[in-house]
């Protein structure tokens, strides 16, 4: 049976948003190319349990480099004893660049999870936001919104590949849901880590396949 028919499946669109397309503030590579395929696949009603994150930020949020004077875009610095990137000012909340793309039918969305929003803290994954000052990871609480659905697998797209949709997709396993990404509705920031990003997929056990297992 096609997995995605399963009422126990379901599609996290990850951070599609113009502030991640080509000429945004923090573009992914070829971000754009993703919608057509999106939109198609979210207007054929292929799952029955479909949710988006926003990435949705406050002014000033500790993961932009202004919030650092003397350091550069894509620096990285430790924060709260983590890595944390830092990164040019994107998906400022009510902002034009933080919403949902425009050429996208969304009606088929059944929840967005916005993230990032606490000022002092990052969030890559829609599960859980990043390290925070008391060295934990505070849920989003999506988790617990699959579970009471009857979720037990998710298909993982959006952007961007190498950072929200790995992360995504990374705890969607670590927290028992069987877990793929659609590559080819990803892009990443930095398509030379498209490698690392596949066998770092592999290597827990995730499965990476194209949505054309959805046609027909
Ligand atoms: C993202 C960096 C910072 C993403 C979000 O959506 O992949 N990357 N914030
Ligand atoms: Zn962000």
């Amino acid at each position: 049976m096609n997995p995605a028919l399963s009422p126990h499946a379901a599609l996290i669109v990850v951070d599609v948003q113009p502030d991640f397309m080509p000429g945004g503030a923090l573009a992914c590579h070829e971000g754009d190319a993703i919608v057509p395929g999106l939109d198609a696949l979210l207007r054929a009603r292929r799952f029955r349990h479909v949710v988006a994150t926003q990435d949705w930020h406050p002014h000033g949020h500790v993961s932009f480099v202004d919030a650092h004077p003397g350091r550069a875009p894509f620096e990285q610095i430790t924060l709260y004893g983590q890595p944390q990137t830092l990164w040019p000012a994107h998906c400022v909340q009510g902002t034009p660049g933080a919403a949902l793309h425009p050429d996208i039918d969304w009606s088929a969305l059944d929840a967005v999870i916005r993230k990032g929003s606490d000022s002092a803290v990052d969030s890559y994954s829609g599960f859980r936001e990043n390290h925070g000052p008391h060295g934990v990871r505070p849920s989003t609480g999506l988790a617990g919104w699959l579970r009471e659905r009857g979720v037990d697998e998710v298909f993982v797209c959006g952007l961007a590949r190498d950072v929200c949709v790995l992360w995504t997709a990374q705890d969607a396993a670590d927290l028992g849901f069987r877990a793929n990404v659609l590559w080819d509705l990803s892009r990443p920031v930095t398509p030379a880590g498209d490698a690392a990003t596949r066998a770092t997929l592999q290597a827990q056990g995730i499965g990476i396949v194209d949505s054309t297992v959805f046609a027909g």
